[in-house]
């Protein structure tokens, strides 16, 4: 019976849910289309000091080379070899971030597109990051290889070979998504070369993966290939540890494949999360932040420990793949800032943070036409990260949401506060809320159009506290404002509504 308890908790450690994040770290970031040693310098002068568990990195295989329209980000989800050679960067180059990253205590999750190669109308050639030849429309990709046999062509039942209707399981998951070639992961010969792929980067020390496409592929096909996945490398993790696992699937509850289907499998990406967050925080639809007293499971969202969450992600910032208009970006940085905020600081999920590169966004008849555009580059070659030092912030078109200290600072929040309750809730029943996290942390907000001014019980020791959104703890002093929690453990917040940052966030931490 013991043995058998003891075998239970060992399995949920080590598990495919279990992100083998270190030093009590709890979050991940997505560095997007960044270069290799970009990351491996982030790694060690800004993700570790701050406490950032991982990065989630753009898929690294060979991809078909797209100049038309000029090079956009979504090539790099047309694969059409699994060299490790692309536009962030080559295998020497990918094998030093992992070991600098690995040594400085940040894991490195791998955006894995095994769905599909590349689309069937793209040109046979060279025409490739890493120069291997491929024929799309003969189904060869020798560099792999894979070959007509290996594709669903014969499997797939709609007219044009397309998917046709997500009302249809069977040709979302045997059918082309958008004229990509659709892998036959009914056959071991297709799992047991996708499992090379994905255990190859295991044997460097990645620590899981991040699954494109998954409502694309069979939840048993997945499972199929998984379940030949090596555990993880034990010169970086302990022995036993199983590849932590998120599955991409978009179920905003409207079709008929379910986010649950995959749960077996590892977790799964709560595009739920974003989407309503957004239109809260927007006040769209008679929403308020009253409502989020009951915030994730609550709101018919999955299992909390099988949920990636996330405000915004690389499709949906720019309107793609679910992108609806509530979803909060960047580019409205004052609600991001309260979005980012309270996902880091509510306990629901496993969370990522979304790191961007500025694009021309450019609205014609309610659509981004430059919503395809790649990472800053000269001539192709993705430009490096330049990082500011007054501000710490980035150059170069690169956003670096993650540098921006009051989502620096919740981040590190959240780590501080691992492990408590959700505790002390309070709401003036419209758009001022604040909760507490044990007696580790307390966040407040004022969404409201007028100001906050409330005696709130925090659930903190006495004492004086920085907020940590309009500064830091610096030594004995704090460089934003100050609050006192008296030894009932309450405190009085003032929040103007217009405020730059109209919220507060207090921890143990940053107290005085
Ligand atoms: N793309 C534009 C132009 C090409 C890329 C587009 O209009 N696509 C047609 C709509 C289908 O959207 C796609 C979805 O997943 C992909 C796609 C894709 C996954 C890939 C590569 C892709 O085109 O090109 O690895 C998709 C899947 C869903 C769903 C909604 C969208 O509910 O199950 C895009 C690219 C989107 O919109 C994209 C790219 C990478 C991703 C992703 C979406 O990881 O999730
Ligand atoms: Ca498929």
């Amino acid at each position: 019976m013991r043995l058998l308890m003891l075998l239970s908790v060992l399995e949920v450690c080590w598990a495919q849910y279990n992100p083998h994040t270190r030093y009590g770290q709890t979050s991940i970031v997505h560095l997007f289309e960044w270069r290799w040693d970009d990351i491996a310098l982030e790694c060690e002068r800004y993700l570790a000091p701050n406490g950032f568990g991982g990065v989630q990195v753009s898929p690294p295989t060979e991809n078909a080379v797209i100049n038309n329209p000029q090079r956009p980000w979504w090539e790099r989800y047309q694969p059409i070899s699994y060299k490790i050679c692309s536009r962030s960067g080559n295998e020497h180059e990918f094998r030093e971030m992992v070991k600098r990253c690995n040594s400085v205590g940040v894991n490195i999750y791998v955006d894995a597109v095994v769905n599909h190669m590349c689309g069937k109308d793209v040109s046979a050639g060279i025409s490739s990051t890493c120069g291997s030849y491929y024929n799309p429309g003969l189904r060869d990709f020798p560099a792999v290889p894979y070959s007509g046999w290996d594709f669903n062509d014969g499997k797939c039942k709609s007219r044009s070979g397309e998917i046709e209707s997500y009302n249809d399981i069977y040709q979302v998951r045997d059918c082309r998504l958008s004229g990509l070639l659709d892998l036959a992961l009914g056959k071991d010969y297709v799992r047991s070369t996708i499992a090379a792929y994905l255990n190859h980067l295991i044997s460097i020390g990645v620590a899981g993966f991040r699954i494109d496409a998954s409502k694309h592929i069979w939840p048993g096909d997945m499972k199929a290939f998984l379940d030949k996945l090596n555990n993880l490398n034990t010169h970086w993790f302990p022995e036993g540890s199983r590849p932590f696992i998120y599955q991409e699937v978009i179920d905003l509850g409207h079709e008929p494949i379910k986010s649950s289907e995959y749960f077996g499998n590892g977790r799964v990406t709560e595009f739920k999360y974003g989407t309503k967050l957004g239109t809260v925080l927007r006040k769209w639809n008679g929403e308020k932040m009253a409502y989020l007293k009951n915030w994730g499971e609550g709101w018919s969202f999955m299992p909390s420990d099988r949920a990636l969450v996330f405000v915004d992600n690389h499709n949906n910032q720019r309107g793609h793949a679910a992108g609806g208009p509530s979803i909060l970006t960047f580019w409205d940085a004052r609600l991001y800032k309260m979005a980012v905020g309270f996902m880091l600081a509510h306990p629901y999920g496993f969370p990522r943070v979304m790191s961007s590169f500025k694009w021309p966004r450019y609205f014609e008849n309610g659509k981004d036409i430059n919503d395809w555009v790649g990472p800053p580059n000269d001539n192709g070659v993705i430009k490096r990260v330049t990082t500011i030092n007054t501000d710490s912030t980035c150059g170069n078109g690169w956003v670096c949401e993650h540098r921006w200290h009051q989502i620096r600072n919740m981040v590190i929040f959240r780590n501080v506060v691992n492990g408590q309750g959700f505790t002390n809730w309070w709401d003036n029943g419209s758009n001022q809320v604040a909760f507490g996290r044990g007696n580790r942390g307390f966040i407040v907000f004022n969404n409201d159009d007028w100001a906050l001014s409330s005696n709130l019980q925090t659930g903190l020791p006495a004492g004086t506290y920085c907020d940590v959104i309009s500064g830091d703890k610096n030594d004995d002093h704090c460089t934003g404002s100050e609050i006192y929690v008296g030894s009932d453990g309450r405190a009085h917040f003032s929040i103007s509504n217009t405020a730059e940052d109209p919220f507060i966030a207090i921890h143990v931490d940053a107290k005085l």
